[in-house]
């Protein structure tokens, strides 16, 4: 069964980013399908962190710094790509708005490892 992690890695992070060539608007509605999120319902929001694994896993030790709770901020900015649903569609086929960024972001960490992505920071 995957772990938390794993479930956070496939739906969070993309690095080297996917088809780099495609607008914000193609790249959600192609990888929120193929990392999964739009199986049965679309998922509403979701957003791809461009950092590799090894740096992103490090918000939850040296490279964040403790919010509050169990949640970190990467020290680091990150490329991001910010999909939400367009409205009214809830099941598939799912169509995204998608914008791109460059930011720090909020994770939360257990047993040191990211496991959830805080929306706003
Ligand atoms: N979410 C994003 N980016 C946003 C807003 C929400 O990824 O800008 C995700 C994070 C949560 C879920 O999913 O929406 C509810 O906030 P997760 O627990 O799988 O990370």
């Amino acid at each position: 069964r995957e772990s938390r992690h794993d479930k956070f890695l496939r739906q969070h992070v993309d690095f080297p980013k996917t088809n780099s060539e495609l607008d914000a608007r193609r790249y959600c509605n192609l990888m929120m399908q193929r990392r999964g999120m739009t199986a049965t319902i679309c998922k509403p929001s979701n957003t791809f962190i461009h950092g590799s694994h090894p740096d992103v896993d490090a918000i939850c030790s040296d490279g964040g710094t403790y919010y509050t709770e169990n949640y970190y901020d990467s020290s680091a900015y990150f490329p991001i790509t910010a999909c939400r649903i367009v409205g009214g569609s809830q099941s598939p086929p799912c169509n995204y708005r998608g914008r791109t960024n460059t930011q720090r972001v909020r994770v939360a960490c257990i047993n040191g490892e990211p496991v959830h992505f805080k929306a706003p920071l």
